[in-house]
């Protein structure tokens, strides 16, 4: 049978009742693809899998956390589904509340946000509204919107998308046979490490994994607040999915690293950006920035000589790329060697592709 997106894949896992009605584009079921040079590069035997989820229908691991999010705000009644986004939960909001013909209004940081995410925003015709601040100014606002009668806000703190997510892990344990040694990924509101350790946590309950992986999170450097200990004000990053000073799930995140035996880092503008390009033309896997901000966890810890007191020879990693590459094309080209011009004859040609 052909995949049936995750709530029915997972129904028995989901908060859901029969008559909740399924609002889905066919998300999850994302491949988990060997990096073999990755893997080469760390050495000792580790292998390393890329849970790309820049394949989920609007391109990024939201659309894991709407389905269940907008199926529930359907059931109750809602007209109106409201969140504040850093780009790629605006877009999945904005594609599955079409699918649910329910209204939906994005708050967006104005000029912050990267430009395919803006077009699915505006395509998939949610109403969008640029905010005179930054994303933990957009959240506020929707948390005090909330109230507003037939309004759902479909941001992570609505738990229905943490349940959402934590589908994730449970492909990775089907199609592993087993939780990988450590689980890497970027943090941002830190809903998704928050949602794969809730994932990883209730296979192992069902007995459908013997282990239980680190759960390894990174920042970017100018917006990191959980690696500081305290609220960033002005946050900043090139890799502006993650630029977040406020954490909605903190807590939830410092829990998934404390209990998994796991830890939180940062990573710098210049190395995430040397990740994301080093992916694409190493493994062929092309990422938005942050999503390459596992990847530059990685080769900072194999650089620093930190890795061996994480990683075990022989260890199995999973890192979530969380978003397509095509979200951020402006990043994309702004950071690569660009390309070389010439007339169109065939000598110049292969003169300049001989150098
Ligand atoms: C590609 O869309 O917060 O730590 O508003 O788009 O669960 O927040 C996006 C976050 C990582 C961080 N990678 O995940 C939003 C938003 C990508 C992202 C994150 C985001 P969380």
């Amino acid at each position: 049978m052909s995949w049936r997106g995750i709530i029915e894949e997972f129904r028995e896992h989901l908060p859901v009742r029969p008559e909740t009605p399924v609002i889905t584009l066919l998300e999850g079921n994302t491949p988990l693809i060997p990096a073999p040079k990755l893997s080469k590069q760390l050495g000792r035997d580790i292998q390393v899998f890329l849970k790309y989820e820049g394949l989920n229908p609007t391109g990024s691991f939201k659309d894991r956390g709407m389905t269940m999010a907008m199926s529930v705000a359907l059931e109750k009644g809602a007209h109106t589904v409201l969140c504040a986004s850093t780009g790629n939960t605006s877009a999945a909001a904005a594609a599955y509340a079409t699918r649910a013909n329910l209204r939906c209004v994005v708050l967006l940081p104005e000029n912050k946000i990267s430009k395919g995410k803006l077009a699915q925003a505006l395509m998939y015709g949610a109403k969008a509204v640029a905010i005179q601040g930054n994303f933990d100014d957009a959240l506020r606002l929707v948390r005090e919107l909330g109230s507003e009668p037939g309004f759902a806000v479909v941001n992570s703190i609505n738990p229905d998308r943490i349940q959402g997510q934590k589908t994730g892990s449970f492909e990775i344990i089907n199609t592993l046979g087993r939780a990988p040694d450590a689980h890497y990924l970027p943090v941002g509101n830190a809903g998704n490490i928050t949602a794969y350790w809730l994932g990883y946590q209730e296979f192992h309950q069902l007995g459908k994994a013997t282990t239980l992986p680190k759960m390894v999170g990174f920042q970017a450097s100018g917006s990191a607040p959980i690696v500081r200990g305290h609220p960033i004000e002005h946050p900043e990053t090139v890799a502006t999915a993650i630029r977040i000073g406020n954490p909605a799930s903190w807590d939830g995140a410092t829990a998934a690293i404390r209990d998994s035996g796991g830890l939180v880092d940062e990573v710098t503008d210049a190395e995430i950006l040397s990740a994301q390009r080093w992916l694409a033309a190493q493994e062929g896997v092309f990422v938005e920035p942050a999503s390459a901000a596992g990847i530059a966890g990685l080769f900072k810890q194999l650089c620093s000589g930190q890795l061996p007191s994480i990683l075990a020879e022989g260890a199995t990693v999973v890192v979530t790329v969380t978003g397509h590459g095509l979200k951020d094309p402006d990043t994309a080209i702004e950071n690569s060697p660009g390309m070389v011009s010439c007339w169109a004859r065939r000598e110049d040609v292969l003169r300049l592709i001989s150098t």
